[in-house]
């Protein structure tokens, strides 16, 4: 077991004792996740920069998934497979926890944002994969959200570094905006208004 693995493993054992402590009962295994449809609530949008800028990225894939356990291991090219974790609660409890570059050489998860606020997943998560962390002079910004996800976004986690994580009302980062360093429980007036985005270091 490489480091990393053994750290995953020993944080999803810790959410998962105190989660049976402080919370017992709530707990409820995971729904069937084999296969990522567009069905799911948990969604993966993987980016790719544009040409040679290490800062505008574009939308190459998405898929969702029935779970967010599902959708973690594949935003982090499988480096993270917390599927031992009876929730999806806990689950998010052991992310929160990773601190620096969540995922492997070429896929990590950079930001996290939810339908509901306070990070609620029950009406769907969608989580950002790109193929490099947040860095000096790397970042990655999305001009316009796919159609989906537009005007949802009610809260958010920046991750793997990216600790600004920028919410714009339109496309292409104008009107008003929300800055995320690195989380957002509620919006305001941003709430369900999202268009564009920016994860910056
Ligand atoms: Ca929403």
């Amino acid at each position: 077991m490489g480091n990393r693995l053994r750290f995953v493993a020993v944080v999803a054992a810790t959410a998962l004792m105190t989660a049976v402590g402080t919370v017992g009962a709530q707990a409820k295994a995971p729904q069937p996740d084999a296969a990522g449809s567009k069905g799911g609530l948990h969604c993966v949008s993987r980016l790719e920069h544009i040409g040679s800028s290490k800062t505008e990225a574009e939308i190459v894939s998405e898929t969702c998934f029935t779970t967010y356990v599902a959708a973690v291991r594949k935003a982090t090219g499988g480096a993270v497979d917390l599927s031992v974790v009876l929730s999806d609660g806990v689950a998010m409890r052991a992310v929160d926890a990773m601190d620096g570059p969540i995922g492997t050489l070429s896929s990590f998860l950079i930001g996290q944002d939810w339908d509901n606020a306070n990070y609620n997943p029950d009406a769907g998560t969608k989580l950002w994969e790109a193929s490099a962390p947040c860095g000096p002079g790397v970042a990655w910004n999305v001009s316009n959200i796919n159609p989906d996800w537009q005007d949802r976004i009610s809260s958010a986690k920046g991750k793997s570094n990216c600790d600004r994580f920028y919410h714009f009302e339109d496309p292409n980062y104008g009107g008003a905006q929300r800055n995320c360093l690195p989380n957002c429980a509620t919006f305001g007036v941003m709430n369900d208004a999202t268009s564009s985005l920016q994860m910056k270091p």
